[in-house]
C-alpha cells in the first residue's frame, strides 16, 4: 500500500512510522487509520523490522480522531456510529501494537490527545521531549476515553489519577507523566529521536525472540482483559456519541469557544 499520511523509514533493524498531518497535529482521518494498521501489520510480518517506532511530523505526536471529518458528517446529517468506528479502525490499530511480538516505541514529540494519547499508551515503552504532553481530550467532546485508554491509563498511572485525567480533560506534563511512571524517560526536545533511535537500535540487535516471547508473557499477565476492556469501550462510544454533549463539543471544537455542556 503506497502511504498518504505516514513516513516510514528503516535503519539497523529500526522501523519508523511517522504521522505525517502536521497541519492537523496528525489527528486521524479515514487515510490515517488505514494505513497505519496496514503499517503496524506489514512491521509484525517484516522479519527485518526487530524494532518499531512510532512518532509524529511537527510540533504534535497525534491529536485523535479528526473532528473536522465528524463535523462534516454531522452537517450531511449522517452522524457517525462512533462504535463501529473504533471496532473497524481504532481498535485493530491497538491489537496490533500489543500482538506484535518485537517492542514498540513511542516517541512522543509533543501533545497526544484523544486516541493519539490511547495509542502512546498502547506501546510498549514511551519516551517524551520535555513539551510533551497527554490529554484524555474525550471528556473535553462530551466522550468516553476509548481505544484502550480505559485499559491501559489505569495500569500505568493508578486508578485515582487515571480517573482524574478521564474526567478532567487535564494535560498530564511530560515530567509528571515520568514521575507516574506513564512514560519511561524524559529528553530535550532536540535529543529525543537519537535517544529513541539508540534504545530502539539496541533493542533491535537484541534477541527479537525472546523479547516478543516477553512481550507475549506480560500480556497475558496483566493484559487479557484488552479485548473485553476494547469492545465495552465502543458499546460505550455508542451511547455517548449519541448526545447532545457530543454534538455541542464537536461544534465548540471548530468555532473554537468553550462547550457549554448540559448533562443531555
Ligand atoms: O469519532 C470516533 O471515531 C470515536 C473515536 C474517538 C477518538 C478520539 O480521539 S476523540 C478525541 C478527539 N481529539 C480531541 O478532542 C483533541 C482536539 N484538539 C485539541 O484539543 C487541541 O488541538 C490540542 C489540545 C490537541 C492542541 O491544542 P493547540 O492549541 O496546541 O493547537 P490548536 O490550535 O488547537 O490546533 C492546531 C490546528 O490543528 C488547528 O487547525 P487550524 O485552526 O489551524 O486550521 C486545529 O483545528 C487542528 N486540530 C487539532 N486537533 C484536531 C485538529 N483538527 C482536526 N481534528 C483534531 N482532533
Amino acid at each position: 500500500m503506497a502511504y498518504q499520511t505516514l513516513v516510514i523509514e528503516d535503519a539497523n533493524g529500526v522501523r519508523t512510522i511517522t504521522l505525517n498531518r502536521p497541519d492537523a497535529l496528525n489527528a486521524f482521518n479515514e487515510a490515517l487509520k488505514i494505513e497505519l494498521a496496514d503499517a503496524l501489520a506489514v512491521a509484525a510480518r517484516d522479519a527485518s523490522a526487530r524494532a518499531v517506532v512510532i512518532t509524529g511530523a511537527g510540533r504534535a505526536f497525534c491529536a485523535g480522531q479528526d473532528l473536522k471529518d465528524r463535523a462534516r458528517e454531522g452537517e450531511d446529517g449522517a452522524g457517525a456510529s462512533l462504535g463501529e468506528s473504533l471496532r473497524a479502525r481504532y481498535n485493530p490499530i491497538i491489537r496490533r501494537v500489543r500482538e506484535m511480538e518485537k517492542p514498540v516505541i513511542a516517541a512522543v514529540n509533543g501533545v497526544a490527545a484523544g486516541a493519539g494519547c490511547s495509542l502512546a499508551l498502547a506501546c510498549d515503552l514511551r519516551i517524551a521531549s520535555e513539551g510533551a504532553s497527554f490529554i484524555q481530550a474525550f471528556v473535553r467532546i462530551g466522550l468516553i476515553p476509548d481505544s484502550g485508554a480505559t485499559f491501559f491509563l489505569p495500569r500505568l498511572a493508578g486508578l485515582g489519577k487515571a480517573f482524574e485525567l478521564a474526567v478532567t480533560g487535564d494535560a498530564l506534563q511530560a515530567g509528571e507523566a515520568e514521575r507516574l511512571g506513564v512514560v519511561n524517560r524524559v529528553v530535550p526536545t532536540a535529543e529525543l529521536m537519537s535517544v529513541t533511535m539508540e534504545l530502539a537500535g539496541r533493542l533491535a540487535q537484541a534477541p527479537t525472540r525472546a523479547i516478543g516471547l516477553t512481550k507475549r508473557a506480560m500480556n497475558r499477565a496483566l493484559l487479557t482483559g484488552l479485548e473485553d476492556a476494547l469492545d465495552y469501550e465502543a458499546s460505550l462510544q455508542e451511547l455517548a456519541g449519541r448526545t447532545h454533549d457530543h454534538a455541542e463539543g464537536v461544534q465548540a471544537f471548530m468555532e473554537k469557544r468553550a462547550p457549554h455542556f448540559t448533562g443531555d
